[in-house]
């Protein structure tokens, strides 16, 4: 089977390329220049319209949305365990549309302010509204981590997407300091998994 990942560095497509790296999937990287609009140009339009990475080729088929591919790669590769079984792989699909639906869509109005309130001099005010959000979940997700080393008894996807969430605000300067649950998590996964190896 043929994979190419388009992916673009500090981007959610991230996630996917730790999930297949875990995976000990074979699969390309193809790049996109998301900073000067690659994802704008009508060849990568007719692959995914949405104009976002990632998308994931399997075999010429394009599949987007993180919380499809990552599902897709972990019944490709069962033997990772990538989801957890029976009522906790809901939990996990759970969380996965948590970090899609609620946390990322207020990392993205950090990085570009102007697209989510057009009114000059707004740009502070629309950033201190969606880091008030992406603290609201930093506070439950550090709750859920309290006293364990990952989201469910062994790593999973959701481990991944909660970290490159954690990750990306970060290096928007969100304020996580009394959240130290999130920070051991972060630096858990970072030190001890084979996507850094
Ligand atoms: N709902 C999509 C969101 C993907 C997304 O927002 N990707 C961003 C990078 S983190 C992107 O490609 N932005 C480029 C653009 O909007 O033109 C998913 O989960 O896959």
């Amino acid at each position: 089977m043929a994979l190419t990942l388009y992916y673009a560095p500090i981007s959610c497509a991230l996630v996917p390329y730790v999930a297949l790296t875990e995976a000990r999937a074979q699969f390309d990287v193809h790049l996109i220049n998301v900073r000067s609009g690659e994802q704008l140009s009508a060849d990568y339009l007719k692959m995914n319209p949405k104009h976002k990475v990632p998308v994931l080729l399997i075999d010429g088929q394009p599949l987007t949305e993180n919380v499809a591919i990552l599902q897709w790669i972990a019944h490709q590769y069962p033997e990772a365990r990538l989801l957890p079984t029976e009522l906790d792989e809901f939990k996990a699909i759970s969380l996965l549309a948590w970090c899609a639906s609620g946390i990322h869509p207020h990392l993205s109005p950090n990085l570009a302010p102007e697209r989510y309130c057009d009114v000059p001099g707004s740009e502070g005010g629309v950033r201190r509204c969606a880091q008030r959000f992406l603290l609201e979940s930093f506070r439950i997700a550090d709750q859920m981590l309290r006293n364990r080393e990952w989201f469910f008894d062994h790593f999973t996807l959701p481990d991944i997407y909660f970290f490159w969430c954690y990750r990306r605000a970060s290096l928007f300067n969100v304020d996580t300091s009394g959240l130290p649950n999130c920070r051991l998590h972060y630096n858990r996964v970072l030190t001890s998994r084979v996507w850094r190896q």
